[in-house]
């Protein structure tokens, strides 16, 4: 049923993905989004807001977005679509792929972005799975927008003094992004990203942040403000995150753990070596990846939860980030992890357990079984909830 009801809405709005050697109606879609609202509805169970992002809220966003992606790739992202269509290059139903992408020129290490629009396409991304058609950007920047939000629903009021407020924070808030963000790097779209949401959750906890309290005796070294805020980026989504692991590689205060499969997309990236800058650099060690082979247990994947969540603990970050993807499913189309719906549950507490002083922002990454995911979602909370 979902896949007659995918490949009408593929005839409709041609979203195409190519996978394999087939080009189909994209698996990114609204529907994921949709799916998860109503179960979060029929539970009502959780308190659910709908964000919608104002004109000075996408300005914010954009600005913010700067910190991690260059303006010239998101301006590109913002306007290609019609440029194409201006030129005739693209119908108004479908949606930019990339033809030819950016490649190692050794006569030019930094190649600049081509005039034609038609070769931008591919210089600004790295796949053919992450088209931009008519209404791509209004999703993107309201999912990038949402991944502001609830940082800012984290932040400690600009008032330390009055505590009050400060208590009706809540700790942790979930973020329904879509399209997803752990894949695209500063400057290239794929993996169905196109801005870094938890990347924005981070600069915007950084720039939001009041000023850390002033110590009474500034004087003693020993009360010197180190105002300097430590995240933690734990990535469950099936697919490594490139993307957030390179725009924070050598960054000393965020440490970035990711369990994925083991030589599954993006392929060129996430390898359990890949641990930071070698010593004596300060952010040596500040990243985590922990591949596991297809077909892993839940059994096996909560191993390395635990090496996970122990680094994390270790680490003593201010916040907690996750990206949380449910293409760990069994049944999903992108997966080759052995993980069902109850699982979920144990997931979620087993991280919240471990991490329960932190302030945490979850965001939604990946996961396809489009008709499973509110139940594995729920699941999630339940855990998380304890
Ligand atoms: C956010 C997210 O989950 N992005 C994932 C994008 C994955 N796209 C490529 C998947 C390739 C799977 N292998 C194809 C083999 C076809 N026979
Ligand atoms: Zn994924």
């Amino acid at each position: 049923k979902i896949e007659q009801l995918q490949a009408q809405i593929g005839q409709l709005q041609a979203q195409v993905e190519l996978l394999g050697s087939k080009l189909i109606p994209a698996l990114e879609s609204p529907a994921r989004i949709k799916a998860i609202i109503q179960s979060i509805k029929d539970s009502s169970k959780h308190d659910l807001r709908t964000i919608t992002a104002s004109d000075e809220d996408q300005t914010t966003t954009v600005s913010l977005a700067k910190a991690t992606h260059s303006t010239d790739y998101l301006s590109h992202v913002q306007n290609v679509f019609k440029q194409w269509r201006d030129k005739g290059l693209v119908e108004q139903h479908e949606s930019v792929l990339p033809e030819c992408f950016r490649l190692q020129n050794i006569a030019n290490a930094k190649p600049k972005p081509p005039k034609d629009i038609f070769a931008r396409a591919g210089y600004y991304a790295f796949d053919m799975s992450t088209g931009i058609s008519q209404n791509s950007w209004k999703s993107i920047i309201a999912s990038a927008n949402l991944g502001v939000q609830a940082a800012q629903l984290l932040l400690p009021s600009p008032t330390p003094d009055t505590t009050t407020d400060d208590d009706e924070r809540p700790k942790s808030v979930l973020a329904l992004c879509r399209p997803p963000g752990h894949h695209c790097t500063g400057t290239q779209a794929g993996g169905y990203c196109y801005i870094n949401n938890i990347a924005l959750s981070i600069t915007t906890l950084r720039h939001f942040s009041p000023p850390a309290k002033k110590t009474r005796r500034p004087s003693n070294p020993h009360f010197a403000s180190t105002s300097t805020l430590k995240f933690a980026v734990l990535d469950l989504d099936f697919h490594h995150g490139n993307g957030t692991q390179e725009m924070f590689y050598t960054d000393p205060n965020v440490l970035y753990v990711s369990i994925h499969g083991e030589d599954e997309f993006p392929y060129y990236t996430g390898g359990a070596d890949e641990t930071g800058p070698p010593a004596p650099d300060a952010a040596s060690g500040t990243n985590l990846n922990l591949p596991l082979a297809a077909g892993a247990t839940f059994e096996a994947y909560t191993g390395k939860l635990k090496e996970a969540l122990q680094l994390i603990q270790n680490f003593k970050a201010d916040y907690l980030l996750v990206s949380l993807g449910f293409d760990t499913f069994h049944l999903d189309p992108l997966g080759k992890f052995d993980i069902k719906s109850e699982d979920y549950e144990v997931m979620g507490r087993q991280v919240r357990t471990a991490l329960k002083d932190l302030p945490a922002a979850i965001l939604l990454e990946g996961g396809y079984v489009i008709d499973r995911l509110g139940e594995n979602l729920l699941n999630f909370l339940r855990g998380w909830e304890g």
